[in-house]
């Protein structure tokens, strides 16, 4: 199936018009900035090999070296050939067997602030120009090398910060990103046959015609059901980007503070017999398994008089709303509130119990509470250190609970991605509200096919490309 995806592909973005100067060269520092044992730096364009050869001593040398052949060399300034720079090692590479189809040489040379700043210095002197963000990519692109979502995520592996993400955007350069989209574009256009057909022939007997809606619907809410699929996915993938945040809710005094303590291991969140200690919000950051988790602890919840409490009281409130997790926390020797009563999980939350102060009494009626909610929930007494592994595991598995269920294998790689996404969305509900006119729903079938077309890259703007590949850094 891949090997026939590659092949659509390269069929397709060959047809690409090239807009771009190919005796344009263009050069760039591929590495970190900075100290470094090493730092690459790479040409491209239909003069890199002219252009490197007239800074490099071994003039011959270089000139039959055979291509993808790492040979080392002496870097000289083009106009000044008795400075010599650095000893180097270079690649050449003969168009289209390179990352940009283009000729190109990569250049290894020692890392640091100067060496590399002062070869390509040589290089521009030598008639090269300073490329741009992301121009390889984009010159790959262009030429037909790679497709516009492998080339996005080309991107997105560089500014992975978790292994997730890393793994995820790896999957789309590997070529698993528009596989779907593309069975999708498949599906649509069958979908629009059959629309056509019911509008060719309205005249059929009232069976046929309904037969043939039937296979109409069908079809969308097959389509509709896969995108929403992705959708999902997508937001799924996306906190994993950014964090999730867990707060620490639930009555005064019930030991919000103490279990926030015990979480991260020292005293952070003032714990004391007074209630309502805590006032306003105290949040730390922890990695668990490569998910950034947020963990808020919160003001108790109870009717405050005082101004100051009662502002607390409603940023814990706030939090309840939009903490993708809540661990409840609940004192087993404290009657049920009536906040308790009303605990539930949604699409949304996943709402946890934990009951606290167990050395203290034992509580059934808490059991009940939540093992009637279905709400998993953990009996500890958060005073106690030892505790520390039991509330870890306890919050890795109900981490584990929310993502371990979805699959990682998403289209949608990035927010370009995501609105076209939407989009076709829109367009199939607006397929399911045309059920009277087909032609309208022809129409609709059409735009999705253009927004198909959009997301693969087939169609593409200067516009859009220059806003996808200045997202990138200089170099790649
Ligand atoms: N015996 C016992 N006491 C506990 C336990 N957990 C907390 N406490 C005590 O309960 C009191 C309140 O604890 P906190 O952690 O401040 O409770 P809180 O929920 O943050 O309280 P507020 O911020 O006032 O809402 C303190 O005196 C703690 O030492 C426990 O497991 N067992
Ligand atoms: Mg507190």
């Amino acid at each position: 199936v891949l090997f026939a995806v590659k092949k659509i592909l390269t069929e397709r973005y060959s047809k690409q018009v090239i807009a771009m100067d190919p005796t344009d060269t263009i050069v760039a520092l591929a590495t970190a900035q900075g100290q470094g044992a090493l730092a690459l730096i790479r040409v491209s364009g239909e003069r890199s090999a002219t252009i490197v050869q007239t800074c490099i001593a071994e003039k011959e040398k270089f000139e039959k070296a055979a291509e993808r052949i790492v040979q080392l060399y002496t870097f000289i300034h083009p106009h000044n050939t008795r400075d010599v720079i650095d000893r180097i090692t270079a690649i050449r590479y003969r168009a289209p067997r390179s990352y940009t189809s283009e000729n190109m040489v990569e250049i290894l040379c020692h890392g640091g602030d100067i060496t590399p700043e002062r070869i390509l210095e040589s290089l521009v002197d030598a008639g090269a120009r300073y490329a741009g963000r992301g121009e390889f990519t984009k010159r790959a692109f262009l030429n037909g090398k790679t497709s516009l979502t492998k080339a996005e995520a080309v991107n997105r592996i560089i500014a992975s910060t978790t292994a997730i993400q890393q793994q995820h955007a790896l999957g789309h350069y590997l070529g698993g990103g528009e596989a779907l989209v593309l069975i999708w574009d498949k599906e649509v256009r069958e979908l629009l046959a059959d629309i056509e057909n019911a509008i060719e022939f309205s005249a059929e007997a009232d069976e046929d015609r309904n037969k043939t809606a039937e296979r109409i619907e069908t079809r969308v809410e097959k389509l509709k059901t896969g995108i929403m699929q992705e959708l999902k996915k997508r937001r799924y993938l996306k906190e994993v980007e950014h964090g999730i945040d867990v707060a620490i809710v639930g009555p005064v005094n019930a030991g919000k503070s103490s279990l926030f303590n015990l979480i991260m291991g020292y005293e952070r969140s003032i714990v004391d017999t007074e209630e309502g200690t805590t006032r306003d919000f105290i949040s730390e950051q922890r990695k668990i398994d490569g998910i950034k988790v947020r963990f808020i602890d919160t003001a108790g919840i109870r009717n405050a008089s005082k101004c100051v409490e009662k502002k607390g009281i409603e940023k814990s409130r706030e939090f309840i709303k939009k903490s993708r997790i809540v661990l409840w926390v609940s004192a087993a020797n404290e009657q049920t509130t009536e906040e308790e009563k009303l605990l539930q999980t949604t699409e949304q939350q996943k709402v946890v119990g934990i009951i606290n102060k167990i050395d203290l009494a034992h509580s059934t009626e808490k059991q009940e509470l939540f093992c009637n909610k279905k709400i998993p929930y953990l009996e500890i007494s958060a005073i106690k250190r030892e505790e520390k592994e039991r509330v870890e595991l306890f919050i890795r598995n109900c981490i584990y609970d929310i993502y371990n269920r979805i699959e990682y294998d998403c289209v949608i790689g990035n927010k370009r991605q995501e609105k076209i996404i939407e989009e076709i969305l829109k367009e199939v509900e607006a397929i399911k509200r045309s059920v009277n006119s087909e032609e309208i729903a022809a129409e609709h079938c059409k735009n999705i096919i253009g927004k198909i077309e959009e997301f693969t890259g087939k169609i593409t703007t200067e516009e859009i490309l220059n806003k996808i590949f200045d997202e990138f850094c200089i170099g790649k």
